[in-house]
């Protein structure tokens, strides 16, 4: 993994030193949500009980509740999206990928959400203003583009432990054949990247989940698995690089 603009290897420790893991699937238990979701968070549990950081691959968006009760100290949450999902609980439906944040809002270690990337004309106005009237915050792309990839967590301060939750839909609809819920106007890779690149410096990253791709639905090159993986690879390096990260070695 040598990256030819930095002329760096990308985790070149933790993968010599064997220090990345594969820990498998969760067991899903179909037509059981509830009982699935709790098998990701003793997952989850079993991961940060050991003193690692879990990187969790979707999946849809709905596991991201799950992942995150497993976290027990406060923490603050950066969510790249083009949508909420904030769904309100109507028809029966809670634990659906549309609903995550709406539970991870009323987790008591939650410190602040940032939602950056949000775009879709498919929300409601509740599922944005019900956001930020319990003091969260909302990044669409005008304003990401104002602040720039470092700006959108500045607001968070320094050292700070944070999660990172990515959807794929977070980035722009032609980047993404293989997710179903693609949408215009998204962020491109560099901008994903630079702003996954100024958390993993200035921040301490305890986990981060990428959500979204389905490889069924995919091409037959499966590029977007292929941006998937990238962006997971190039965040970890990130993180592995940084200061919080180094100082465990
Ligand atoms: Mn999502």
């Amino acid at each position: 993994l040598y990256d030819p603009e930095t002329r760096r290897f990308l985790l070149a420790d933790e993968l010599a030193n064997g220090r990345i893991a594969d820990m498998g699937d969760v067991d899903i238990r179909p037509a059981a949500v509830e009982v699935s979701f709790g098998l990701i968070t003793e997952a989850v549990r079993q991961i940060l009980a050991r003193g690692a950081l879990p990187v969790v691959l979707g999946g849809d968006h709905a596991i991201t509740f799950p992942v995150l009760r497993a976290f027990s100290e406060p923490l603050y949450v950066l969510h790249f999206d083009a949508h909420t999902d904030f769904a309100p609980f109507a028809h029966g439906l809670r634990y659906t990928n549309s609903h995550a944040f709406r539970h991870i809002i009323a987790m008591p270690t939650l410190l602040g959400l940032t939602q950056i990337g949000i775009r879709s004309l498919r929300h409601t106005p509740e599922q944005v203003d019900e956001v930020e009237q319990t003091g969260h915050r909302i990044i669409g792309m005008n304003e990401f583009r104002r602040l720039g990839p470092s700006g959108v967590s500045a607001h968070i301060p320094d050292g700070a432990r944070c999660y990172v939750s990515i959807d794929v839909d977070a980035l722009d609809i032609s980047l993404v054949p293989g997710c179903v819920s693609a949408e215009p106007n998204g962020l491109s890779y560099a901008e994903l990247r630079d702003a996954l690149a100024a958390i993993a410096s200035r921040l301490t990253v305890v986990g981060f989940d990428f959500v979204e791709v389905n490889p069924l639905l995919d091409v037959g090159t499966g590029v977007t698995a292929y941006l998937g993986a990238h962006t997971v690879i190039e965040f970890l390096g990130r993180i592995c690089a940084a200061p919080p990260w180094r100082a465990r070695s």
